[in-house]
């Protein structure tokens, strides 16, 4: 079984994008795709955050989802939460061509995505690698500019 999921992202800022997930099986990686416009040229962390809650803005959706209580990392090492997805770049256009492939999300079963917030921050995510408290638990990422919930699509 094939599993779908599609996230629209909007915020105050002027940042909006859409983001389709697609994962083959249940044990398969799942590939995100997409576009994210009105970014500062650069890079801008990308996470899935626990809730998916948007009441009071990106804000209420919380931390980083991380269901195994590990330390924020980027998305290719082995301690990261399973929402770290690093950071996508956006052109001088603003534009942010989205094709990550990521292991360790899933769409289906009891840590699935599906029903959670996807984040763009303002700001590069260090990766926890910025040698502070904060880079352990965020990546310095700054402001959440824009956030959607997501949600199965066919
Ligand atoms: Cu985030
Ligand atoms: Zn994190």
């Amino acid at each position: 079984m094939e599993y779908k999921a599609v996230c629209v992202l909007a915020g105050a800022v002027g940042v909006n994008g859409t983001v389709r997930f697609e994962q083959e099986t249940a044990l398969a990686p799942v590939t995100v795709t997409g576009e994210i416009t009105g970014l500062t040229p650069g890079e801008h962390g990308f996470h899935v955050h626990v809730y998916g809650d948007n009441t009071n803005g990106c804000i209420s959706a919380g931390p980083h989802f991380n269901p195994h209580e590990k330390t924020h990392g980027g998305p290719t090492d082995a301690v990261r939460h399973v929402g770290d997805l690093g950071n996508v770049t956006a052109g001088a256009d603003g534009v942010a061509a989205i094709n990550i492939t990521d292991s360790m999300l899933t769409l289906t079963g009891a840590l699935s995505i599906i029903g959670r917030t996807m984040v763009i921050h303002e700001k590069a995510d260090d990766l926890g690698k910025g040698g502070n408290d904060e880079s352990l638990k965020t990546g310095n990422a700054g402001a959440r500019q824009a956030c959607g919930v997501i949600g199965i699509t066919v």
